[in-house]
């Protein structure tokens, strides 16, 4: 038996040595080292020789094995190695995926640019922020219920010995009273900024998220009237909407700004008739108002001397009342479905 294994590792050898391919390498695999292979065949027959030489043809079979393992797994490297791949130059290449910008990085940046083009100057205030500035400096009743823990997100234990509570930014406002104490320090006394932010609050429906953006405008100067303001929504109107849609004014309260004002634009989607999203057929875009003597005094400004203006409106929903995008439902802006969001 011993004489048969040794021909057979020279046999395969040989064999081993003359093939030109991965295929029939493999043909020879199965048929020397196969389950039902010439080795298996001679494992088998192990119980039926002499006691004595057992242990050595169990060895002769081992080290064939090995030896046959290794030849083929390098005659292998060695086809590979010299066979060249057929490429097929006519084929159509792969499609590789791009990147792009989404539709509210898109809209910050028309908005800024829409206000930059008449002197305003972008800003961004903090995300997380003390309650002073979200409520307090701007003349908020301590039982307002923005401030209830139900519109806003609070971060427990977080608390300024000065400022208060720490929150979420429920609204771009939070940066008016930071953008007044910074211009004093520089010495300016006029303002002309606008504040493109992330804001929170805990409401989740057609026409809201909890995560959201607002822009804000804040002027500040001598001689500023209500005029100045309605000339800067109409102005912001017809720059971003192309001058197609109706705007209207209603009158609002709002506890930083006297009067006050709510920024209503006809809904899109129903041409005014009522719809899911708007209900009415008008869609609130934001507030606005002039700044409270109160408010302008927080920021060190002299309430006798400057007078200010500020509106306070969300990205999203300006995004969305653009024509012809018939988004009826806010919340799918934040989708990640790419086939929806590729659409813009
Ligand atoms: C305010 O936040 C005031 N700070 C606006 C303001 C600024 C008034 C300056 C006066 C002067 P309001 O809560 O109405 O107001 O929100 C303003 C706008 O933000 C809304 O009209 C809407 O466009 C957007 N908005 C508010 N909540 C959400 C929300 N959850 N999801 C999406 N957009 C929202």
């Amino acid at each position: 038996m011993k004489e048969e294994i040794t021909n057979l590792r020279n046999q395969a050898v040989f064999r081993i040595n003359e093939v030109g391919s991965v295929d029939e390498l493999e043909k020879l695999r199965i048929f020397y080292l196969g389950r039902n292979g010439k080795l298996a065949q001679y494992i088998k027959a192990i119980k039926d020789a002499p006691k004595s030489e057992k242990k050595s043809i169990g060895v002769l079979i081992n080290d064939t094995k090995n030896v046959i393992e290794s030849l083929i797994t390098n005659k292998k490297n060695v086809i590979k190695s010299t066979v060249r791949e057929w490429v097929d130059m006519t084929l159509p290449g792969e499609q590789i995926d791009t990147g792009s910008i989404h539709v509210v990085t898109k809209a910050i940046d028309e908005i800024s640019r829409v206000f930059e083009n008449i002197g305003f100057v972008r800003r961004r205030y903090p995300e997380v922020e003390w309650d002073y500035f979200a409520f307090g400096s701007l003349n908020f009743d301590k039982w307002h219920p923005a401030r209830d823990e139900w519109e806003t997100f609070f971060v427990e234990s977080m608390e300024h010995p000065k400022y208060g509570p720490m929150l979420l930014t429920p609204h771009t406002s939070s940066g008016q009273i930071r953008e007044m104490q910074k211009a004093r320090s520089r010495g300016d006394d006029v303002i002309r900024m606008i504040n493109i932010s992330k804001t929170y609050r805990r409401q989740s429906d057609a026409s809201h998220t909890p995560m959201f953006h607002q822009f804000e405008g804040l002027v500040i100067d001598k001689n500023l009237s209500i005029a100045n303001l309605k000339g800067t929504i109409d102005y912001f109107m017809d720059s971003f909407f192309g001058g197609k849609r109706k705007a209207r004014l209603r009158p609002y309260n709002f506890p930083f700004t006297e009067p006050s004002f709510e920024i209503d634009i006809s809904c899109d989607i129903c041409k005014g008739r009522g719809c899911k999203l708007c209900k009415e057929g008008w869609l609130e875009l934001g507030g606005a108002g002039m700044v409270h003597p109160n408010v302008l005094k927080n920021g060190g400004f002299d309430p006798r001397i400057y007078r200010g203006f500020a509106f306070g409106w969300g990205v999203e929903r300006v995004f969305m009342m653009k024509e012809n995008l018939g988004i009826d439902d806010i919340r799918t802006i934040y989708s990640t479905d790419l086939s929806y969001l590729k659409q813009f």
